[in-house]
């Protein structure tokens, strides 16, 4: 579908410079002139200046900053209490939005009723002679009916006529064509609209079929964190491995039965320390080779996660090579996060040096070598921190090369044992050209919402309710910019919090709005009810990948579920209430009715689907 017309505006440096500041203002805009930007009629322009209930979507950083649109009276909190690191988490250094101000990066949009008025960056110049584009930050004040849009380069040397930026700006009616336009807009940087080549190995039952032809299609497996977390050893990654095709679960239902591949990822908690890549043998006597060959003959894709950007304070990098550790110019070392399943703090690596390149880079591919074909690469975002580098130059031109080098060995390095990359923690403009498959929200969880996090205001903490939030408000970026992963699904009743509606609900959502379907739930322990509830999903899931799906948010934490065929609707009420029935409903068959007392329950899905009336 070829979406709306767009209107294109460039930036050129003017003379020789060389980037001190911090950010760089380069335009700014009242809401009627963004209107006119994307081409807008006086009459059109109207409802984003006059009404109310304009709605800002400011497009977070990274994969865990906020993903939804923010409502008149809606912010985002603009730090964090007690564990004042959190905020990197969530925030681009020196981003600090002021008061009354949201910060947006990449893409925004406003949204009045159906009609989406958008800011597109560009994150790369095109052309054979292509280069990187620095990031786009969007300071948005809604009282007055601002945005101002800065670039984050500094230490970029830009020279004369070189280009700086290019905006896309247009206006477009419903969820369909914002992710239309957005794929002509960014045709040039990705080739994920057109069925990425990358990830066909990921879906493809036999070598040569296509992949996503039509309809949802989506990779998945198992992964070790969201039950496990960092306590894992060979013999619980042997238990979850045996059982997997053993038992009556999710992955096999939806995978194994049906021939088609599915990955198994081991994450967090095989190495000595983050920042100390080496096997804790104490928990992998046999190593990681042994694994990854006996995850590939059970015919499974072999997976394994690193943070290659990051050290912490106890690893041996931090000591043996501290002149490859980032520091801020008065010599300290740049702190890149706080983990408190780690040692605390954590640093990132100098990416402008040579040699902290290379180590990393020998890093994936003695990962490759050890037989892992789906590498889970984390926290990139602390490849983006600014400090003094042995090389001078900008963040972004430094994350460019190394997330370059990282990608080298994508799909075609060798067609029989091809490698795949997820991305995680990372800014999402700058990455999804390196990272097709990435994640898009924040960290799932075995409960609704982790409070004690929630006290403390840090908005990317895990959380099955954030998680969803997220999964929801960046489905538009689903098979436009990215494969989207949403993190996982949970059916187990053991070590789980999570009711039998909320499972079935963040099953559907990361089903239908996005493009990943991964569980870290041990086979061997399913109840009869989780395999109940297993059974459902697959059923429902076969009888709906032949759409593809949106949501629009209807009011705080509730969402209308759409399609592109017009053929199934829904109601997603992540909110703590009943929502009231106030829409009459649709002539059709209710696939999934959690209505209850004429209203749709707390943290539930309902569909409905058949042809229209
Ligand atoms: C391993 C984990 C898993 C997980 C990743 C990442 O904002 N936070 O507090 C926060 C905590 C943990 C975290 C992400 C964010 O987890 O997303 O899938 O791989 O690392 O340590």
């Amino acid at each position: 579908m070829p979406g709306v017309p767009y209107h294109t505006k460039t930036f050129y440096a003017q003379s020789d410079v060389l980037q001190n500041a911090f950010c760089m203002e380069i335009a700014s805009w009242t809401y009627r002139e963004l209107c006119a930007a994307a081409g807008l009629g006086e009459k059109e322009r109207e409802p984003f200046i006059q009404n109310r209930d304009v709605l800002v979507y400011p497009g977070g950083w990274q994969s865990w900053s906020a993903g939804w649109e923010l409502a008149a009276d809606e912010t985002l909190p603009r730090s964090v209490l007690l564990l004042r690191d959190l905020i990197k988490l969530t925030n681009r250094d020196g981003d600090a939005p002021k008061r009354g101000e949201i910060v947006g990066h990449f893409l925004m949009y406003l949204r009045s009723g159906d009609m989406y008025l958008c800011v597109a960056s560009r994150t790369w110049t095109g052309g054979a002679s292509g280069a990187p584009l620095p990031p786009v930050t969007f300071r948005i004040n809604r009282k007055k009916q601002r945005v101002v849009a800065e670039l984050f380069c500094p230490g970029k040397r830009w020279t004369a006529h070189e280009v700086m930026a290019e905006l896309r700006f247009f206006a477009c009616e419903g969820c369909f064509n914002l992710k239309d336009t957005l794929v002509a807009v960014y045709r040039a940087e990705t080739s994920v609209s057109a069925g990425a080549s990358a990830l066909d190995f990921l879906t493809r039952t036999k070598p040569g079929q296509a992949a996503r032809a039509g309809g949802k299609n989506p990779i998945g497996g198992y992964e070790s964190w969201y039950n496990h977390y960092t306590n894992i050893n060979e013999k619980l990654i042997l238990e979850d491995l045996e059982s997997l095709p053993a038992t009556d679960n999710l992955i096999k239902r939806i995978f194994l039965d049906k021939g088609k591949p599915a990955v198994f990822q081991i994450d967090d908690g095989w190495e000595q320390r983050v920042g100390q890549w080496e096997i804790d043998e104490k928990k992998f006597p046999r190593g990681l080779r042994f694994l990854a060959e006996k995850i590939e003959r059970q015919g499974l894709t072999p997976g394994l996660w690193i943070a290659p950007f990051i050290v912490t304070r106890k690893s041996k990098i931090f000591s043996e090579k501290y002149e490859w550790v980032l520091k801020d110019k008065t010599g300290k070392p740049v702190v890149a996060g706080f983990n408190h399943l780690w040692d605390g703090r954590y640093y990132c690596l100098d990416l402008s040096r040579d040699d902290a390149l290379a180590y990393i880079q020998g890093l994936i591919d003695r990962m490759i070598d050890w037989g892992f074909r789906y590498i889970k690469i984390d926290f990139l975002y602390a490849g983006f921190l600014f400090g003094d580098f042995a090389r001078g130059g900008s963040p972004y031109e430094h994350y460019e090369r190394a997330c370059a080098l990282l990608t080298k060995r994508a799909a075609s390095a060798d067609a029989d044992a091809p490698v795949a990359f997820l991305g995680c923690g990372l800014p999402l403009g700058a990455s999804f050209r390196h990272f097709p498959l990435s994640r898009i929200g924040a960290d799932a969880r075995e409960e609704w919402d982790w409070k004690l996090v929630k006290l403390l205001g840090h908005v990317g903490r895990p959380s099955a309710y954030i998680n969803l939030l997220d999964t929801i408000g960046r489905s538009f970026f689903d098979g436009v910019i990215y494969c989207n992963d949403p993190d996982v699904v949970f059916m187990r009743t053991r070590n789980c919090k999570l009711t039998e509606n909320e499972k079935e609900l963040i099953a559907l959502v990361n089903f239908l709005l996005a493009g990943q379907i991964m569980t870290s739930d041990d086979p061997l322990h399913l109840e009869p009810a989780d395999m109940q509830l297993a059974k459902r999903m697959s059923a429902l899931y076969a009888a709906l990948a032949d759409d593809e799906y949106g949501a629009v948010r209807l009011d705080r934490d509730v969402f209308r579920l759409v399609s592109r065929s017009g053929k199934t609707t829904g109601v997603i009420n992540l909110s703590n209430r009943p929502h009231p029935l106030r829409e009459p409903l649709m002539n059709r068959q209710f696939l999934v009715d959690r209505r209850k007392n004429g209203a749709y329950a707390p943290h539930s899905i309902s569909i409905q689907t058949g042809t229209s009336p």
